[in-house]
């Protein structure tokens, strides 16, 4: 093989194996950015899935939409122009399927320890039937996308009262827009792609999410106060094209989805770790943080008949699921 600078592959270093085309690509894509730890373990399990099939198979992996808004990557993996897609049962994903956001309602989880006891059990298999009811077939393990806290540039957030009618950046799913309608906010839908200069030319004042995505996303170069809210926790499932996923051979589907699972497993730890180290980081970066006493916020959604609301939408049997974990809810 010879290279457009007319060099031979072994030349360059390369050994023909690895200069050959693998006999199986697979695109994996998603919207988080180069150095955050979901990015980093998928590029982890794309080497791993490369040594055992000696270059047959390859994870190509597409972080910080590349590809596209988290909208035009849901309709690519769903014609199959993308096989593997990490996103949010409460984000795009929910558009299709409703029930996918469930998780995301605000102040359930208390730790990590029920987060996962409750999406690697009962409630997970369950929200899975549901994904695959639209041909999107879901590997086992989700990948952390962690508790989320609200950014502004305007004033700290201590109260729901500091909520009012401010123009906060809620990604695309009705979950999040009702919460913060709930408690009094102005919500904007807007893909995560876009969400830096929303904030930045001051389209919207605010945003939430995880410490990780304000650190790896830069937020915190256009926020100047963080509260630290812990509202919802979020994660993120990943869809394989049905089509495309049953037209592997058993052997690649094996090698596949268990370096998948296992960088999935991997991601939680790290985001674990960050969880508690982001903060000092951020703080010296310049961000301001604040530790609101939480009950109002939650006292305004069950006022706003948020919970009640949303049981109705989701259904007895699926509500039922979620308080075996986190306890009684309405
Ligand atoms: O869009 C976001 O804010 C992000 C990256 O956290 C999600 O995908 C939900």
């Amino acid at each position: 093989m010879t290279t457009t600078l007319g060099l031979s592959a072994t030349a360059l270093g390369f050994s023909m194996k690895r200069a050959a085309a693998a006999e199986y690509s697979l695109k994996f894509a998603f919207n988080l950015a180069e150095t955050h730890p979901i990015t980093v373990r998928a590029r982890e399990a794309a080497a791993r899935i490369q040594q055992e099939t000696n270059g047959r198979v390859e994870l190509q992996v597409y972080p910080n939409n590349q590809l596209g808004s988290d909208t035009d990557m849901l309709s690519q993996v769903r014609a199959g122009g993308i096989d593997l897609f990490l996103n949010s049962g409460i984000n795009v994903l929910s558009t299709m399927v409703p029930s996918a956001s469930i998780y995301g309602l605000g102040f359930i989880f208390p730790d990590y320890d029920t987060v996962w006891k409750t999406m690697d059990g009962e409630l997970g298999v369950a929200l899975h039937k549901l994904i695959e009811k639209v041909n999107l077939l879901p590997m086992e393990k989700m990948w952390d996308n962690g508790f989320r806290h609200i950014t502004t540039s305007t004033h700290p957030v201590n109260s729901p009262a500091d909520l009012a009618g401010m123009k906060i950046r809620v990604p695309v799913g009705a979950l999040w827009t009702s919460m913060f309608q709930t408690f009094g906010a102005a919500p904007a839908s807007i893909n995560f792609n876009e969400l830096y200069s929303a904030l930045q030319t001051k389209v919207v004042d605010g945003q939430e999410n995880s410490l990780a995505n304000i650190k790896t996303a830069n937020i915190v170069e256009v926020q100047k106060y963080c509260a630290l809210t812990r509202h919802m926790w979020d994660a993120f499932f990943c869809v394989a094209n049905k089509r495309n996923w049953e037209s592997l051979p058993a052997d690649v589907q094996d090698v596949v989805s268990r370096n998948i699972n296992q960088a999935a497993l991997d991601e939680r730890q790290d985001m674990a770790k960050l969880s508690e180290s982001l903060e000092d980081v951020l703080a010296k970066q310049g961000l301001v943080f604040n530790q609101p006493d939480t009950e109002p916020f939650r006292q305004k959604l069950r006022d706003g008949g948020f919970y009640t609301s949303w049981r109705e939408k989701y259904g007895e049997e699926l509500w039922a699921i979620l308080e075996k974990t986190v306890g009684k809810l309405t």
